[in-house]
């Protein structure tokens, strides 16, 4: 299916031009049937090395850094120097830059703790109710969300300071039930007001250098994807966060790869009919035990319906990685899903987007 995705506003009326310019990229990366690939964390840290500048595992494995940056927030609420997976956030501020300069584009998501109770993102006590208007954690957590925004202002780059743009994806994964904002803690009515009052906050704070991502996990239908849709002028992003387990199991593997390509067959509908880009905003499969898993599940799962990028999981510990580093069982792999003419790093994208 070809998707009629035609460049359109994002849905702050106020954003940059740098933010006008990386949406119009992003839909003309869907027109053209590219893939960005993109890496959690791929800059700060990876199986045996921490914080090396210049340094990622993706590079490592295959000679080019990723097309797209994740990061997180989480405990930036709490002002704490470094995030929950123990990044400092002055070392992320620099390494956004880096990217930024290199043509990267960088996506930032929020595990940020329970508001009612102080506890973690998992923790799924009822919180979203105390939090909205009215709440006696209101105040409270405008403050957090405050502290999101002076973050987002303080991305900027060049002599003249200009904000870099970000694709901000907060409260994710909300179709499952394993966060605080997740399916069964919250209506869809306080999950929407949740989103909206975080957007309206960041926007009545000044900042104007983001695009919205909505990324539920795991949906029944276009129905279930779109129950707790902010609505349009409050998404840019139609996004997606799956996971591949049990890879041994060849069943499971196919279960993943149907449910994948299914899943963003619904999703390249809604993303045509609201005119927004397609991504899926975060997956993988633990420690890839599969030589061939780039070429053989992951790309055949996702090249019909090419989303604009996909962005694996963090390289944590060695324990918890999702993309090979030098020397992995599936690195030849890596490297020939990386020669994909459709699939884009960070040097065949800054060659083709707009400067
Ligand atoms: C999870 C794991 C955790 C991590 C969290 C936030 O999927 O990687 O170790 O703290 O994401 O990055």
């Amino acid at each position: 299916m070809t998707l009629q995705v035609f460049a359109q506003n994002p849905a702050d009326a106020k954003a940059s031009k740098a933010v006008r310019k990386l949406y119009a990229d992003l839909h003309q990366a869907m027109k053209d049937s590219l893939v960005l690939f993109g890496h959690q964390d791929d800059l700060a840290y990876g199986v045996g090395w921490k914080y090396q500048p210049g340094e990622s595992d993706v590079r490592r494995s295959v000679g080019s850094y990723p097309a797209v940056f994740g990061w997180d927030l989480g405990h930036l609420e709490l002002n704490d120097p470094v995030n929950l997976d123990s990044v400092p956030f002055d070392r992320m501020r620099d390494l956004i830059k880096f990217a930024y300069k290199m043509g990267g584009i960088n996506t930032i998501s929020w595990h940020l703790r329970n508001p009612f109770n102080g506890s973690s993102a998992w923790d799924t006590t009822t919180a979203i109710r105390h939090v909205l208007p009215g709440g006696t954690k209101h105040e409270a957590y405008l403050a957090w969300i405050d502290k999101v925004a002076d973050f987002m202002l303080s991305l900027k780059t060049g002599f003249l300071g200009k904000k870099i743009p970000i694709i901000f994806r907060p409260y994710h994964e909300h179709t499952g039930s394993w966060f605080w904002w997740g399916e069964k803690s919250c209506t869809p009515q306080e999950y929407v007001a949740l989103w909206k009052m975080t957007v309206d906050r960041l926007k009545a704070r000044g900042v104007n250098n983001l695009l919205y991502a909505y990324s539920p996990a795991e949906f029944k239908s276009a129905q279930h994807y779109m129950e707790r849709y902010p609505g349009d002028d409050y998404v840019d992003l139609i996004g997606f966060d799956t996971y591949h387990r049990n890879a041994n199991d060849s069943i499971a593997t196919a279960f993943f790869k149907a449910r994948l390509s299914n899943s963003l067959a619904t999703m390249s509908q809604l993303a045509a009919q609201h005119q927004k880009v397609m991504v899926l905003s975060e997956t993988g499969c633990e420690q890839i035990p599969v030589p061939n898993w780039w070429t053989s599940v992951l790309w055949p799962a996702i090249k019909d319906q090419h989303p604009a990028y996909v962005l694996l999981w963090r390289n944590g510990r060695p324990d918890h990685y999702y993309v090979p580093y030098q020397g992995h069982l599936s690195q030849d792999d890596f490297k020939a899903f990386q020669r994909n003419p459709r699939i884009f790093f960070q040097d065949e994208w800054k060659a083709v987007r707009r400067h």
